[in-house]
């Protein structure tokens, strides 16, 4: 056997550097490189393997959340076709990673972490930054990593990767089970010695299959959309992972079947097109919803019908409603007692399609669809269209971002009162455009989300969205974004704290309490009913400047569009600095989230608050 003597670092290196994934005949490498930081516990291992081979391109990163943030945008980004590595330090550099790793897993998006570990050896322990347990030797911060895996490892022996590693690559190539993959690494294995079998080292391609689903369980299906008199699709993030828009165009119009999207499968169908109702669930438009409530089936495709896509089991109110779906995920494929299409997105809406034949919803519903899409159409303009004063509103923002922003370009967003805002009115020119990460909705996505998508496309514009609670929960890869010279349009919208929860907690009885940026009053936190605060002097055009940003400060809705104009021309990073009213919001339509409300309270706001709730849940439903 010929083998190769290197450390199991660089063993490691060189392996992942020759991995590719092939679907559709299309082949490509799967690692674009490795992000990282170094400490005692990568430096000399991984760090020194990535010194030596040059062409696995390493990123420095300022944050090792922010790294694994950029990954997962770079993954959905690419279809999940390809991502990036992620190297830590032992201890903190670790479990820093570990919020984006949640994140990942519960969005399905690929990466693979390699965090450093404590010593195999144990001799010198405890190391620095070393968790001790005084009932098992075998225990690090790493265990942490287990329960947000899809596959996690220590490699306590260097030729234990020769298993490993295979392992770790059908899982994050596998659409089914993909999502973070966690090799703990010991700091003295990763420098170990060992003779690898030079096989491991061949160029691998691992092909990502399009299972076809069950036939008999087509052919009903085929027959329950025959049977249905108001049928309704829901498009998740599996459209677009599995390249089925053009299919799914395909289907909408054969059928006539009007089609609504989840936040991961916004943008499946053009918002112009007649038969998209847009935005569904908690934060869906009139459309969708209306549609949603009498519907008789609900075609899933490639949907985990989170709370928000059912309006926390709301949405669906007929009595009847039975549900088709369609998954490579067996475990999503069965979800609401569905008729469950097990495969891959496209090939099996290409198959339905055949077997229903000449079928036509019947035209009468059809048309009420098309009545529903034009009349949203007019609905989202008037938001658009909104001049508010002194301080702009958040919708007029969205509509300049997407009235201006270049057809091509991407918007990325991840958490506060812009996803709901932006699910409703954001209008998708193509599939890549709305990149919302809203399995998590994680704080501080948003931008190291858009230096990933940046990398992964740097063809196009990248839009940050971002509230001034995420930028200041982490935006420390704009340095990384000058860096690399991937430039972003980060658009800062501040509005002195968390206005997304604060009017949360006001439809909740609670006043907005504690999500305010304003000096204490008396020792407490003024909430919304305080007649005047004190709002606290921080600049956060001045800190984005101090980072290497160029920032443009706008204060009116036309120094703004100017502004984007203005960024268009500037060659790196930019951000776009403006106020916006904490209390203009975006309605909901017709929908519900079900937030629990305190049983019982002193306050009479909660009280009542919570009289309605007890209504509002009533309409919450089993599907059995
Ligand atoms: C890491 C993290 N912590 C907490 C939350 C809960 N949360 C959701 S939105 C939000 C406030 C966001 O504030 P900001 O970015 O300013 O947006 P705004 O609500 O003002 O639009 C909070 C605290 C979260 N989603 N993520
Ligand atoms: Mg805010």
């Amino acid at each position: 056997m010929n083998t190769k003597r290197l450390t199991m670092a660089q063993a490691i290196i060189a392996f992942l550097k020759n991995q590719y994934v092939e679907r559709d005949g299309r082949e490509q490498l799967f690692f674009a490189g490795c992000f990282g930081i170094f400490g005692h516990g990568n430096v000399a291992g991984i760090g020194q393997a990535l010194q030596q081979n040059p062409d696995f391109r390493y990123y420095q990163t300022r944050n090792e959340q922010a790294m694994v943030h950029a990954a997962a945008a770079y993954a959905k980004m690419k279809n999940r076709l390809q991502t990036l590595v992620c190297t830590t330090s032992i201890g903190p550099g670790a479990t820093n990673m570990i919020t984006a790793a949640a994140g990942a897993t519960i969005n399905r998006l690929p990466v693979l972490l390699l965090p450093g570990d404590i010593f195999a050896r144990r001799n010198v322990a405890p190391v620095l930054q070393q968790l001790e347990s005084e009932y098992s030797q075998d225990i690090s911060v790493n265990d942490c990593f287990k329960p947000i895996s899809r596959y996690w490892d220590r490699i306590s022996r260097p030729e234990q990767i020769i298993t490993a590693l295979p392992e770790a690559m059908r899982v994050l190539t596998s659409p089914v089970d993909t999502g973070t993959v966690t090799l703990s690494l010991p700091q003295d294995v990763q420098t170990e010695a060992f003779d690898y079998p030079s096989d491991l080292f061949e160029k691998r391609v691992w092909h990502v299959a399009r299972n076809r689903p069950d036939q008999a369980s087509l052919a009903r299906a085929a027959e329950w959309i025959r049977q249905a008199k108001r049928p309704l699709i829901i498009a998740g993030g599996g459209v677009i992972y599995s390249e089925a828009t053009e299919t799914l165009r395909q289907f909408v119009e054969q059928t006539g079947i009007p089609e609504s999207e989840t936040m991961a499968g916004k943008g499946s169908l053009r918002y112009d097109h007649p038969l998209c109702m847009g935005a569904v669930g908690a934060t869906g438009t009139l459309a969708a919803n209306r549609l949603a409530k009498d519907a008789d089936l609900i075609i899933g495709i490639g949907t985990r019908y989170s709370d928000f896509t059912t309006a926390s089991k709301t949405a669906f109110q007929n009595p009847d409603v039975r549900f088709i779906n369609i998954n490579v995920a067996e475990f999503d494929a069965y979800k609401h007692n569905a008729l469950p299409l097990v495969g891959d997105g496209q090939v099996t809406l290409k198959e339905l399609l055949k077997a229903l034949g000449d079928y036509q919803v019947v035209h009468k519903y059809e048309a009420a669809a098309r009545a529903l899409h034009d009349e949203w159409e007019a609905e989202v303009q008037r938001i658009y269209d909104i001049r508010n004063e002194p301080l702009v509103s958040q919708g007029e923002l969205i509509g300049a971002v997407n009235d201006t922003g270049d057809p091509e370009a991407v918007m990325v967003c991840a958490a506060g009162s812009l996803p709901g805002d932006l699910h409703k009115l954001w209008r998708s020119r193509h599939p890549k455009q709305y990149h919302l990460e809203y399995g998590y909705s994680c704080m501080g996505y948003e931008i190291a989300g858009g230096l990933g998508i940046k990398m992964a496309d740097p063809d196009r514009e990248v839009y940050v969205l971002v509230g001034d609670g995420s930028y200041l929960m982490l935006s420390a890869d704009i340095v990384t974004s000058i860096q690399e010279g991937y430039k972003l349009t980060i658009i800062l919208m501040d509005n002195n704290g968390y206005k997304s929860i604060g009017a949360l907690s006001r439809s909740l009885g609670s006043q907005g309490f504690g999500t305010r940026y304003v000096y204490p009053e008396n020792n407490r936190l003024p909430d919304d009913t305080a007649e005047s605060v004190k709002i606290l002097p921080v600049d956060l055009a001045a800190n984005a400047r101090s980072l290497g940003a160029h920032v443009i400060q706008c204060e009116t809705y036309k120094d703004f569009l100017t502004a984007l104009e203005t960024a268009k021309g500037i060659d790196h990073t930019c951000v776009i600095y403006i106020q916006n009213d904490r209390y203009v919001g975006v309605p909901g339509y017709e929908s519900w989230w079900d937030v629990a409300i305190a049983e019982v309270s002193e306050i009479d706001s909660v009280k009542k608050a919570r009289a309605d709730y007890e209504q509002a849940v009533q309409r919450e439903r089993y599907f059995l």
